[in-house]
């Protein structure tokens, strides 16, 4: 019996800096009531998606960005999501900024189901950027000055979505450019990957060439990538379009475990696309291709988890 899932991917444009979370949380209401009448069972949002991408802007003080923070979910400004999705029977996945009661701060995303109850939470591994003001850059990015590394490693769940159980994952932006990440889940057969980012349309770091195109490009080509190699689906999806000033780039997609792209974003703001997904699909390469049980040879890559900076090669020379 097929095993069906209906996603839906909700790009999200611009959020400006002096907007509230009220702004940004009835466009998702908006976008969830959609994805309901299209028949989705779960809707994927972006990373940080109830504010404005707050890592290009440096504070000295860190207690000025704690409005940034979410420092409890729900909370009255973002409890028409819950009710919304309670209302349509639909999960949903939403990324934002987490501020713990004990002061820690992460780059966080969790699935909700409809009832309300948080199923799966991650926090950000991968965090790019930068803890100090880069004069260098074009743009800031502080990262590694809002948030910690996350801690809960990479969690996958058997979780009902819709008539289904579906094993879900979560990535976070930069994570989905380290095929470390995508195998810790592939290695505990996960069938979707929810993955919000927010991510530049140039090039800010200002220390080399990076054609403009290539953007989108290296995004499309690491969730490619990411699928195919451990048999999920994916849905990559971007908040978008221009924040004072600063451009981010949508083409949010949806792709399948032969890497294909289902569906495509094509504007840069607010954008739902669906796809019909054969959870099925994520047998054939898990039984031939790659699976990892007969074909991995664990003995030949410690490297990857003994080593965390490249090294020089020896160099050979001629007799
Ligand atoms: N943004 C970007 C991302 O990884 C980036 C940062 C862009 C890193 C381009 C490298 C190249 O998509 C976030 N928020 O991680």
């Amino acid at each position: 019996m097929t095993r069906r899932l209906v996603l839906a991917a909700a790009q999200l444009g611009p959020i400006q800096k002096a907007e509230g979370r009220d702004v940004a949380v009835g466009r998702m209401v908006r976008l969830m009531e959609t994805a309901a009448r299209r028949g989705a069972e779960v809707v994927v949002f972006p990373e940080l998606a109830l504010t404005t991408f707050f890592p290009r802007w440096y504070e000295e003080d860190l207690s000025r960005a704690d409005h940034w923070y979410e420092h409890a979910l729900p909370s009255n400004e973002t409890a028409p999501l819950w009710e919304a999705a309670k209302k349509h029977g639909i999960g949903f996945h939403l990324g934002y900024a987490e501020k713990t009661p004990d002061g820690h701060r992460y780059n966080t995303a969790v699935y909700v189901h409809p009832s309300g109850e948080t199923v799966l939470k991650y926090r950000k591994v991968h965090l790019p950027g930068h803890s100090e003001y880069d004069p260098v850059r074009k743009v800031q990015h502080l990262e590694k000055r809002y948030f910690e590394p996350g801690d809960l490693g990479f969690p996958v769940v058997r979780a009902p979505v819709g008539e289904n159980k579906v094993n879900l994952g979560i990535l976070i932006c930069n994570d989905r450019r380290w095929p470390e990440a995508w195998r810790v889940l592939g290695l505990q057969q996960v069938e979707l990957v929810m993955c919000g980012y927010n991510t530049p349309s140039l090039n800010a770091e200002n220390r080399g060439f990076e054609a403009h195109h290539l953007r989108v490009a290296h995004s499309h080509l690491a969730i490619q990538a990411g699928c195919y190699q451990n048999s999920c689906f994916a849905a990559g999806v971007a908040k978008a379009g221009t924040e004072d000033g600063h451009e981010l780039f949508g083409h949010s997609i949806i792709v399948n475990p032969q890497g294909e792209i289902m569906a495509q974003a094509t504007s840069w703001d607010d954008e739902l696309i669906i796809a019909d997904c054969d959870l099925g699909m994520c047998e054939l390469g898990r039984k031939t291709i790659f699976d990892f049980a007969r074909h991995r040879r664990v003995e030949h890559y410690t490297r990857i988890v003994e080593q965390t900076g490249s090294v020089a090669p020896p160099e050979w020379t001629p007799k």
